[in-house]
């Protein structure tokens, strides 16, 4: 049998990724909309109590800041009814404009909103509001997970807000812009336990220093990649979009891995280890897994990334 990108996704089935998050995200958009702004307020202020979240830079809030302040001016009630349509993923302008941004446009604005809750400029959640009993379960789900998990819902929680972007027929996507690759003098190389794949070690020094055109030329022209919880990105031009837009200044730390033929002169490679994103730095060490298919050339024909169900998986390397 040929190898397709569907057959890709199954290489390495012992995996096990964290299926707590969507378990936990599907909890969530089941709340109400009161109770989801109400569960991440909460869920927030007890991250915030062990990790620092960096406030986004300027380059990524400008594309936000219209919006912010046409937020700022509104009544209490204006605000909270904006947060809830943002949360039941209602059809109006904001919502629209929402849905445009990347996924760190949208966390940088929740960010500023709820820095500005905090102040009293924005409409807060209303003291002793209570929880439902559905998100009070949700909140203790959430406690649960180990801090990567955490960060994720989070994150996916912002990212699904707004207006639905596949009904906003043509649009223009909006994101920060791309920084320079790091001097190559700032640049350093990984060493991965039982792999030295060229492959593989340039993907994470490429990714690393944010050097996006020498790192789309190490995939097929028919790959696809496949982040986190979602289907996969094919081609090297959408693959080129994702990583220009939401994978700037990640730090990979891959620690093993392990290689071994597969069909048709093909090579499957299994790495794990530690991913920080720049929201929260050395702070979350997520686990994670990379799971490679190597065409005979040598570039990448697919790639998942996967968040990882607990660190004992970082040893799973079997097939
Ligand atoms: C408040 C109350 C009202 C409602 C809301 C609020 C604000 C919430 C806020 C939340 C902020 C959350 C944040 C989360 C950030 C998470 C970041 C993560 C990043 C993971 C990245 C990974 C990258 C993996 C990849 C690798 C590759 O090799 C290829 C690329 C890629 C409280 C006001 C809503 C402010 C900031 C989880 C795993 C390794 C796939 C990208
Ligand atoms: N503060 C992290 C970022 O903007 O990506
Ligand atoms: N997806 C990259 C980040 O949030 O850091």
């Amino acid at each position: 049998m040929p190898i397709t990108i569907d057959s890709a996704r199954g290489i390495f089935p012992e995996t096990l990724s964290a299926d707590a998050v969507p378990a936990t995200i599907a909890r969530f958009k089941q709340l109400s909309a009161e109770d989801q702004l109400a569960w991440t307020w909460f869920a927030y202020l007890e991250m915030g109590k062990t990790i620092t979240i960096a406030a986004p830079g300027a380059a990524s809030m400008q594309f936000a800041e219209g919006t912010l302040n046409q937020i700022k001016k509104m009544s209490f009630p204006e605000q909270s009814q904006v947060m809830c349509d943002l949360a039941n993923n209602a059809d109006t302008p904001i919502c629209r404009t929402y849905a445009t941004w990347s996924a760190n446009i949208k966390l940088g604005f929740w960010y500023q909103l709820g820095q500005w809750m905090d102040e009293g400029i924005v409409a807060p959640i209303p003291s002793g509001y209570q929880l439902s009993a559905n998100a009070s379960a949700v909140l203790q789900a959430v406690r649960e997970l180990d801090q990567g998990q955490q960060i994720t819902v989070l994150r996916n929680a912002v990212v699904d807000m707004g207006f639905d972007p596949n009904k906003l027929g043509d649009y223009t996507r909006v994101a920060e812009p791309v920084v320079a690759p790091k001097d190559v003098s700032q640049r350093t190389q990984v060493t991965i336990e039982g792999i030295n794949n060229e492959t593989v070690l340039s993907y994470m020094n490429n990714l690393n220093a944010n050097d996006f055109g020498a790192l789309i030329e190490l995939f097929a022209p028919d790959a696809a990649l496949q982040p986190p919880f979602q289907r996969p990105i094919v081609g090297r031009d959408a693959i080129l979009r994702f990583f220009n837009e939401e994978c700037q200044n990640l730090q990979l730390l891959p620690e093993r891995g392990i290689s071994e033929p597969a069909e048709d002169g093909y090579t499957q490679i299994k790495v794990t280890g530690k991913v920080q994103t720049p929201w929260f730095g050395a702070a979350v060490g997520m686990n994670m897994a990379w799971r490679f298919l190597i065409n005979p050339k040598g570039k990448i024909f697919f790639v998942a990334i996967d968040l990882l169900a607990s660190p004992k998986e970082l040893l799973n390397l079997v097939r």
